[in-house]
Order: structure tokens, then sequence, then C-alpha cells
């Protein structure tokens, strides 16, 4: 990741990091102009560049369908709930430029390799099926990692997770609504939603990240206060609200380790791929290229209309100056 410390307050005196910590400590938000350590700003910029990217990419898999949704209602449902997506991905590219660092910088890093995006978009959406279990599933651990993060100590980026979660909550709404339509419905619609949720239910708990044991950036995030649970945590609570949601529509989870712990009142579960996992992260998934080779022909066709922009602020800025 570049450093982007131009013109912005960074901490190095012990006695000020330790105000910082005080600040964090006392439950304050830091804004954008406060002095922060280097190492909080260039953990954000990873963290919400890495998310903004994830919203990104994340309109693809879905956007496949919009075409081919199977009547008018789902498809507006289909369309606003994408462009929502594509929303979120500006307000976080917006909320990460506070910190210094540009669109166009994190958008040429994700486009060269070099970024992050969520692991979950990088599989293949086979049936109609998986856009109902997308919504469900994959936006239902949208809303229990980002309610957390609209806790966050930096404030553009929690004010960002309010209104975010509040569409996300009306996507997984949509997406049970057709889980629960599905399982009702014929013996083909019940056979492909329960072979949507069997190929979506691992790739969803590994959105989550590593074990907390394998996660090097937790214990700093959550010192600062920019993560309040653990990547363990945060499954777990993902685990016990949609078991619960599966069993209440007659949809079986694929986990035959899958059992209800009657003492700590949570629902235990069998051990994660991580192999899977860190090989989809390292950009050898199913759709890893496809999605990269999508963005990159977005961005090119693109081109023109940040050039009119540009033509256009500039063209304002001249008879602003000439007016003045
Ligand atoms: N995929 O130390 P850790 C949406 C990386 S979109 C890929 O635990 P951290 C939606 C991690 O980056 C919203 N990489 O990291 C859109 C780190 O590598 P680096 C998606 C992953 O930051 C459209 C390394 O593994 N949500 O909802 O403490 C349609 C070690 O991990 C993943 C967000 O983006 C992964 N799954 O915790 C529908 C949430 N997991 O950077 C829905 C925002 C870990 O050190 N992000 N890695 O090279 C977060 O909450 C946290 O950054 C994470 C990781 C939980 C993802």
């Amino acid at each position: 990741m570049q450093k982007f410390s131009e013109n912005l307050i960074t901490m190095s005196e012990k006695n000020d990091k330790t105000a910082f910590q005080q600040r964090i400590d006392n439950g304050e938000t830091i804004e954008p102009k406060d002095p922060m350590p280097d190492r909080y700003r260039q953990q954000l910029i990873r963290m919400m560049s890495q998310h903004a990217h994830s919203e990104v990419v994340g309109m693809l898999p879905e956007g496949n369908w919009i075409t081919r949704a199977p009547s008018l209602r789902r498809k507006m449902i289909l369309l606003s709930k994408v462009q929502d997506e594509a929303g979120h991905g500006l307000y976080l590219y917006s909320a990460t430029e506070t910190l210094g660092a540009s669109r166009q910088q994190v958008i040429e890093e994700l486009l060269e390799g070099k970024a992050k995006y969520s692991s979950i978009f990088n599989y293949p959406t086979l049936s109609w099926a998986d856009v109902a279990v997308i919504g469900w599933l994959v936006d239902g651990a949208a809303i229990i990692n980002q309610t957390m993060l609209a806790r966050s100590s930096y404030g553009p980026y929690s004010r960002a997770m309010i209104r975010i979660c509040k569409e996300e909550s009306f996507h997984k709404k949509q997406g049970y609504e057709m889980i629960a339509k599905m399982a009702d419905g014929t013996p083909e619609q019940q056979e492909m939603v329960q072979d949507a949720v069997d190929r979506w239910w691992w790739p969803t708990l590994m959105m989550f990240g590593p074990h907390d044991e394998d996660s090097p950036n937790s214990a700093e995030l959550i010192k600062w206060g920019v993560k309040s649970k653990t990547n363990d945590e945060l499954r777990q609570s993902f685990v016990d609200r949609h078991v619960q949601e599966a069993h209440a529509v007659g949809i079986d989870i694929p986990d035959p380790d899958l059992k209800f712990n009657e003492e700590t009142g949570h629902w235990e579960f069998g051990e994660i791929d991580w192999d899977e996992f860190w090989n989809v992260v390292r950009g050898n998934g199913p759709m890893n290229k496809e999605r990269m080779k999508a963005r990159r022909e977005a961005h090119e066709n693109g081109k023109w209309v940040r050039e009119a922009a540009e033509a256009y602020a500039r063209k304002k800025k001249l008879s602003k100056e000439k007016a003045s």
C-alpha cells in the first residue's frame, strides 16, 4: 500500500500516540483532520478501500441475472439492489479519500491486482436461486460485519456504514423472501434453492476472514476501535442467526457437524476449508480472472466519462476565475 501522508497530520511522538489511544478508549470519534498515527491511517485505507472494491466487484455475480429475472417485479428489485451496491462503493471510496488516498490511486491498485476484495465474489452464479442466496446469506453476513463497523472509531467509515446497513437490510429481506418462496415451491424450485445454499454456505462463512489466531490485523484494529468483535465472534453470530432462518423455511445447512450446544446457546459447526479460502484470496478462485477482466473493461469503457467530467470541471474553474 502506498503512503499518503502529504498535508496530513500524522503522529510520531510517543505522547501523541498515548493521547490518541486515550481518545479511542474514551469512545471519541476520529475525524479526517484530527491527528492520527500513520499506521491507523494506513490500516483504514487498506480496509476501507478493500471494502469499496468488494461492493463494486460484488455487483457482477448478481448483475449476471438482471436480464434473466423471472418477472418484472424481480427485475426491478434486482436492478435497484445492484445499483445500491454501486452507491456503497461510491460512499466508501469517498470515505477513503478523507484519509488522503485518492479514488484513482486505490482503483489502480485493484486493477493492477495489488488490492484485495472479498473472496465471496469469486464464485459463479449458476442459477436464479443464487440471487436469492446472495441476498439472504451474503448480505446477511455483510449486515453482521457492518453493524459492528457502524460503531467504528473513524467517523466517515461509521457514518457510511449506518446508511449501507439500512440498504443491506432490504437486500437481505428480499433474498430471504425468495428463499422462502422457492423452498415452498415446486420440487424443482426446492432442489434449485437447496443446491444454491449448498454451494454458497461455506464461502459465506469464509467472508468473515481467517480464524482469530491467524488474523494478523484484528488485534490492532480492535485496539483502535475500528473492529469491536473478532472474525470468529462475527462468524458465530452469523451461524446462530442463519441456521434458525434456514430451518424456519425447511432449508438444510450442508454441514454434517452442525449441532446446537444447549450449554453455550450456540450452533457448533464444522471446520472451514482454509486451503480453498487462501486459494481464492490469492486469485485462483473459480471466477477471479473473469471478475478482474470485467472490472478492467468497465474502467476502460468509462474513460471518456472521466475525461468529460475533468474537462467540465476545468471549464467551470476557468469561468469562475474569469468572473472573479
Ligand atoms: N476475502 O487479519 P485479517 C457486500 C484478508 S460487500 C479476501 O483478519 P482484517 C455485498 C485480509 O484483507 C462488503 N481477503 O484482516 C456487495 C488480510 O489481508 P491484507 C464486504 C480477506 O482486515 C455486493 C488477510 O486476509 N464486506 O456486502 O482484520 C453484493 C488477513 O485477514 C478476507 C467487507 O468488505 C476475505 N473474505 O479482517 C452483496 C467488510 N478476509 O489486507 C453484498 C470490511 C480476510 O492484510 N472488511 N482477508 O493483505 C472487514 O470487515 C475486514 O477487513 C475483514 C478482514 C473481516 C474482511
